[in-house]
């Protein structure tokens, strides 16, 4: 399996964008919050370093996963961000209920990009345990919050090229 080889969240920098000017919105549940925080941690971070600026991140928290769809649509609406990251942690247990989460957010999002042409990056972590969490929570197989804000940062910017006309090949 290649996530047991390398750590997913090492990438080029010089691959990637600037974010300065964009706006984002990064929406965040509470449910394992120990997973989800380190997540945003990870998430802000690398907005930042790519030249997002702190008052063009606008952040809102959501009880749980269910709720991250609607909550993105709420950032979007109110503050017209270039791209909205979503960041939860559904753990697999006894019952059924983390398909229906994930399921749920993974249509609501899609259909939240399609109706606003702009990137809802799904950024929910789907273990079986909160081990494989925290793995991907800044341990040893990265930050998934890290990957979500390089997408983000990737898909604001293909937007804005096809709006001037310029689309490129690469990063
Ligand atoms: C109810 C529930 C359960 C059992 N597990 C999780 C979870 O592992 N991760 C998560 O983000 N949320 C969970 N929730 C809460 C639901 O996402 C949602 O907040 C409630 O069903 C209320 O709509």
């Amino acid at each position: 399996m290649v996530s047991a080889l390398k750590n997913l969240s090492d990438y080029d920098e010089s691959n990637v964008p600037s974010a300065e000017g964009l706006s984002f919105g990064i929406v965040v549940s509470e449910w394992n919050a120990k997973v989800t925080h380190a997540l945003y941690e990870g998430c802000y971070d690398t907005l930042i370093r790519h030249g997002a600026k702190e008052e063009k991140i606008h952040l809102l928290q959501v009880p749980g996963s269910f709720e991250l769809t609607v909550g993105a649509k709420m950032l979007a609406d109110e503050h017209k961000v270039d791209a909205v990251i979503c960041l939860g942690c559904v753990i697999k247990g006894e019952t059924k209920h983390n398909e229906y989460i994930n399921q749920a957010v993974a249509t609501g999002l899609t259909s939240l990009s399609m109706f606003y042409s702009r990137p809802f990056v799904f950024g929910v972590l789907t273990p079986d345990t909160e081990e494989q969490a925290l793995d991907r929570a800044g341990g040893k197989h990265g930050n998934k919050g890290v990957e979500a804000a390089v997408t983000a940062i990737r898909m604001a910017n293909l937007k804005k090229a096809m709006k001037g006309g310029k689309p490129k090949i690469g990063f």
